[in-house]
């Protein structure tokens, strides 16, 4: 069954579009955000990075070992535009071992709410289109991200599900992964299992008490940990069921994978009031 689509004519989710969602967990659609769209965004990330104080805070994301989690400059990131470094962007001494941007592992959570620019990107209503055509019957944007995936030190992202970081009861959290660079397997593109979403949520990020804590629901490994490449050309949008486990590669290449990551979940679901990330009182924002 085919897995990548042109982006449909106002977001309308075609039947064999939505059938190879449901089979497979995700879909990767070309042609979403034209070029000169991309280039417009990535010009935007270049000036958000440039008013970046890189002294101000020295905050890095890894998966590794998820030491972000114990810093309050991320635990209050959700409705915020902060930074978050690469760890190999430090030497032994801790100082930054090149300039900013080749150093920034993503830049989150609530660009979709408050940067001028990502914000109507963000609500076009032909992503709305879509997230209800795949099910989401209330889509609200709860998360963005910009990952940035820089030359040669673009840190890893292990396998993971997004319902394990954004939980609804039931799960309906969906992730829309824009691509505004070429993602390959040399730069770090997404890799998933097609119908790996077809299985349990294996564990939860959430609050108990003042401590973020990893809880396992269900031990078992994901039957295939390594996923099939999810290669996406310059605005080609990857779709991802809450349920899928995905992961990205480390960019030991020369050439930087910039995305711009939305999550949305269904506002009909109970959102999980331990989750990290606390949304703003009156709710998410409309996708
Ligand atoms: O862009 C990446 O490297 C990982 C993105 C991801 O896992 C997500 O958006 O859920």
């Amino acid at each position: 069954m085919a897995r990548t689509f042109p982006f449909p004519a106002g977001g309308l989710v075609s039947d064999k579009m939505l059938a190879a969602y449901e089979a497979d967990g995700f879909l990767v659609l070309t042609g979403f955000a034209p070029a000169g769209t991309c280039a417009a965004l990535r010009r935007r990330e270049y000036e958000l990075i440039e008013a970046f104080d890189p002294q101000s805070v020295r905050t890095v994301f890894s998966t590794e070992d998820q030491a972000h989690a114990r810093d309050a400059y991320f635990r209050d990131s959700g409705d915020r535009i902060r930074f978050f470094f690469e760890a190999g962007a430090f030497d032994a001494e801790g100082r930054l071992t090149r300039d900013k941007h080749g150093a920034i592992n993503k830049i989150g959570h609530a660009l979709h709410d408050l940067d001028p620019v990502f914000a109507p990107f963000s609500h076009d209503v032909r992503l709305k289109r879509l997230a209800e055509g795949l099910g989401l019957e209330q889509p609200e944007i709860v998360q963005s991200m910009l990952i940035v995936k820089p030359p040669f030190i673009g840190g890893e992202v292990g396998m993971h599900q997004d319902a394990t970081y954004l939980h609804t009861d039931p799960v309906t959290v969906t992730g829309f992964w824009i691509a505004l660079e070429d993602a390959t397997a040399e730069n770090g593109c997404l890799f998933a299992p097609p119908g790996g979403h077809l299985t349990t949520l294996r564990e939860r990020f959430h609050y108990d008490g003042g401590a973020l804590v990893k809880t396992t629901l269900d031990p078992r490994p994901f039957e295939d940990a390594t996923g099939e490449p999810l290669e996406a050309p310059e605005g080609t949008l990857v779709v991802l069921h809450g349920l899928l486990p995905h992961r990205s590669g480390p960019n030991t290449s020369a050439r930087r994978r910039l995305a711009y990551a939305l999550h949305a979940v269904d506002g009909t679901a109970r959102w999980s009031p331990d989750n990290w990330l606390k949304r703003p009182a009156a709710g998410g924002s409309a996708a």
